[in-house]
């Protein structure tokens, strides 16, 4: 019989990674595998230190700006959250050879802002300043055209050009409760805003906090893995906090655990943002059970069987 303290461990399902992070980082490695190293890459491919480090040590080179690649025969990938038009066009005057991992549902959110705007609309983007997926998804209109909303309180400050002809947009990876909230309050003040026909907030991101839902009220602490950069993870560890669970908190990885956090914990959920490797949660679990005599149990509340082609180039005729 073990003399360590119990630990119940609850897994949240779906965690970690997602459909459009398993494409981008495929997108990495298959170009270095057909084409030798480097491969550019401009921005985190996803926002998780761990992938981007492996891939550097396979030969992939980080930049933020494709004015820091030199002239190169070299491919040049675009990262997971998607580029404004500059950056195509800029590769395309320079002669690059670019792959684009924007995820698929960014693109599919790009091409619904193009259509309102194409059809006269003023388009107003729920998300948050500053993010590479913002900073895309508003740079594929001209410049002063996209009204970002962030807050409630920006819906009452919002002065549109044209209140009858509006339609909103968002990002893909927001709290869902939060975006429900300014929805409301949009549409409460311009009642005939167009919509998605859903929502733009990606299944991986709402499987993800449903799950997180699940758990969280019936534990003593939540772990998130993921990176301080990473919006999806970031939202997983306010989802944890605001349904009351005592101690929430988001890592990069096992040696980030600050063990006065789980002083007298019986029970843990763990959860990981959709860029986060699953070895990194087994990372975790693994230095828990050095201190205590752990049971592991999956909570899942979804089952995800989406996935996304490659970009033809990187297809095999196999796949074809
Ligand atoms: O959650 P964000 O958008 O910060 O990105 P991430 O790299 O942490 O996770 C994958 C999500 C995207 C690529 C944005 S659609
Ligand atoms: Fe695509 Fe959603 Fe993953 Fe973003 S979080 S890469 S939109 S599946």
């Amino acid at each position: 019989m073990s003399d360590l303290p119990r630990l119940t461990i609850k897994l949240c399902a779906p965690r970690g990674f997602c459909a459009g992070v398993d494409r981008a980082i495929q997108i990495v490695e298959l170009a270095l595998e057909r084409y030798g190293p480097p491969v550019y890459v401009r921005h985190e491919i996803v926002h998780n230190r761990f992938v981007v480090d492996s891939l550097k040590a396979k030969g992939a080179v980080f930049v933020e700006e494709l004015s820091e690649i030199p002239e190169t025969d070299a491919p040049v990938v675009f990262s997971a959250h998607g580029v404004p038009k500059a950056v195509p066009s800029e590769a395309a005057s320079r002669n690059m050879f670019y792959l684009d991992a924007t995820c698929p549902l960014v693109s599919k959110v790009h091409k619904e802002a193009q259509l309102h705007h194409k059809r006269g609309r003023e388009v107003v983007l729920i998300g948050h300043a500053g993010h590479p997926e913002v900073v895309g998804t508003m740079g594929q209109l001209p410049e002063g055209t996209i009204s970002l909303i962030e807050t409630v309180d920006d819906v009452a400050r919002f002065e549109p050009r044209d209140a009858g002809n509006l339609a909103w947009v968002s990002q893909t990876t927001l709290s869902v409760d939060d975006t429900h909230a300014i929805v409301e309050a949009l549409t409460a003040r311009f009642p005939e805003i167009v919509s998605p026909h859903k929502d733009d907030i990606c299944y991986a991101t709402t499987n993800r906090q449903e799950a997180v839902k699940a758990v969280a009220p019936d534990v003593d602490a939540m772990i998130v893995v993921g990176a301080p950069n990473s919006s999806n993870s970031q939202r997983l560890r306010e989802v944890a906090e605001r349904v009351g669970c005592p101690v929430s908190v988001l890592i990069q990885r096992a040696s980030d655990l600050d063990w006065s956090d789980f002083d007298g914990v019986r029970s843990l959920g763990i959860t990981a943002g959709a860029s986060a490797p699953e070895t990194l949660v087994e990372e975790i679990i693994a230095v828990f059970a050095e201190r205590y005599a752990v049971t592991v149990e999956t909570v899942r509340t979804a089952e995800e069987t989406i996935a996304f082609n490659v970009p033809r180039e990187l297809r095999t005729e196999a796949a074809e």
